[in-house]
């Protein structure tokens, strides 16, 4: 953490794809708990209308942007154009939320005050305090297995690397080299977690209680899951040989 604190712009990026049912609901609550806060969506040309309702949105306030996007392309490359788009807008600090209410806006808080600390704050569902509601033991089963391999093949010491409630400094996003970022699915969020981590920069969690949604349906897909699988054993993988090298490099210096 070296650059010094300016938390005064904020803007909460919120992916949607179908999310009709949801999207008002959610921006109204943000805007109760959060008045100072702006709000950009990122609809990838929903079929059940969210973009246009996002429109109507933006129209009655101006502190709701929209992003269109042509195709659905994922989650990643949605909240990589809205990064781009938000940084370019000059916004001190950039967020992640769901629409779908799984992250509370009233929890907003407790990510805030804990940014003066931290380059990046994560909203963590896998720290004492933290919870989940109305999941099945499958689902959580999944999302603790997940992280803690995570944690073991690639060193990362973060309990929730897959979570989706998110502040980021600028500053942050400036220095991970987002340009080079492949990840299109939900495996963006470890990616962003670990570059964030090996650019020397500090990640905090805060507690949340992660609520699953209660109306539209999930985006979670197979070929997501393969994705995550998929690049964080090539990213074990990698770290893991250049260990070996350096650990190679040491023992023939030696001799
Ligand atoms: N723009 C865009 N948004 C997406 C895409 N996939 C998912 N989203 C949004 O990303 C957020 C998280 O997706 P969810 O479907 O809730 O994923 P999830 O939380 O793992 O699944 P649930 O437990 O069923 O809620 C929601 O706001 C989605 O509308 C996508 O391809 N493009
Ligand atoms: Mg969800």
């Amino acid at each position: 953490m070296t650059e010094e604190w300016r938390g005064d712009r904020v803007v909460m990026v919120v992916p949607t794809y179908n999310e009709r049912d949801n999207i008002a609901w959610i921006l109204g609550r943000l805007h109760d708990a959060a008045p100072d806060v702006d709000v950009l969506v990122v609809d990838d040309s929903s079929p059940d209308g969210t973009g246009d309702l996002a429109d109507e949105l933006a129209l009655a306030d101006s502190r709701v942007h929209v992003l269109h996007r042509e195709r659905k392309g994922g989650l990643g490359a949605a909240y990589l154009h809205g990064f781009r788009w938000a940084l370019d807008a000059g916004y001190d600090v950039i967020g992640e939320m769901d629409a779908d209410g799984s992250h509370q806006p009233e929890q907003l808080h407790r990510l805030r005050e804990a940014l003066p600390e931290a380059d990046l704050v994560i909203g963590s569902r896998w720290v004492p305090g933290g919870s989940v509601v109305n999941w099945p033991w499958h689902r959580e089963a999944l999302s603790r297995g997940g992280n803690l391999y995570v944690r073991l093949l690639l060193g990362l010491r973060v309990n929730d690397a897959t979570a989706g409630y998110r502040l980021f400094r600028r500053q942050t996003l400036e220095k991970i080299e987002l340009e080079t970022v492949r990840s299109t699915g939900y495996v963006f969020q470890t990616d962003l977690a670990v570059r964030t981590s090996r650019a020397g920069l500090v990640v905090r969690e805060v507690p949340i209680e992660f609520v699953e949604r209660i109306r539209g349906d999930s985006k979670m897909s197979g070929a997501v899951a393969v994705e995550s699988l998929r690049r964080i054993t090539g990213w074990g993988a990698r770290e893991r040989g250049a260990q070996l090298r350096r650990g190679v490099g040491r023992g023939r210096g030696a001799r």
